[in-house]
């Protein structure tokens, strides 16, 4: 069976525009910090559309897309999940994390307390697809993980693009989520994250990012 291919032409770049658009690129991302204090200033749902559907963009196993976004700003929802996400960071906190892994986590200021999931305009929840029903056949999909991740660090992009903050929140265990937000059999919840405006005298860590040359190693 031969498939339909279709031309793809992209517009050249001088060397110049290259470096000019990869500095620009780098230069914004760079400003991206993951923010755990929110505003409850509202945002308009079409700039979220428009970030998931950005994320959507992301290449996938078999382009299985295999990836639904649940976007919840219902305060009861929202509050549904707090309660639930603190009940399993208070019990992570309290024991299920070892000594070494609090301490590592020691100079970013986390606690088993999550204000931001009922602060926040918007709650977006990730669930990853591990296998879709075609036809009343159960079909797995492919590097569903990378995939996912994939899809992920871009829809974090496109949100710090459009002037918002996230955080990568993973509660775990994170099964509580399919069952509040009622997903099917086949979905996991994979992220949680919060979009919103940082609170005003909202603060970040002061950590500092490896130099080029300690990420780099390039092969002549
Ligand atoms: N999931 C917990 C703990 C946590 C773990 C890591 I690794 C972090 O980088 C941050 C937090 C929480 O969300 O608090």
């Amino acid at each position: 069976m031969s498939h339909k291919f279709i031309p793809y032409r992209q517009k050249e770049l001088t060397n110049e525009e290259q470096l000019q658009k990869s500095e620009l690129f780098y230069n914004l991302l760079d400003k991206r910090r993951s923010v755990r204090e929110y505003s409850d200033k509202a945002i308009d749902i079409k700039v979220i559309e428009n970030i998931i559907q950005t994320a959507g963009t992301a290449p996938s196993g078999a382009h299985k897309e295999p990836w639904t976004f649940c976007v919840v700003s219902n305060p009861e929802l929202k509050s549904k999940i707090r309660v639930a996400a603190e009940q399993e960071e208070k019990k992570s906190y309290g024991g299920r994390m070892s000594d070494r892994w609090k301490a590592d986590l020691e100079p970013l200021g986390t606690t088993w307390e999550k204000p931001f999931i009922e602060i926040a305009p918007y709650i977006i929840v990730v669930f990853k697809r591990v296998h879709e029903t075609v036809g009343g056949e159960k079909r797995n999909n492919y590097y569903v993980n990378e995939s996912i991740g994939i899809a992920c660090g871009m829809l974090i992009a496109a949100i710090h693009n459009a002037g918002l903050v996230t955080l990568t929140h993973t509660p775990s265990p994170m099964n509580f989520l399919g069952e509040i937000l009622d997903r099917p059999e086949n979905e996991r919840a994979y992220l949680l994250l919060p979009v919103g405006h940082p609170k005003n005298d909202a603060e970040v860590p002061d950590i500092q990012r490896k130099k080029l040359n300690e990420l780099l190693f390039v092969y002549k």
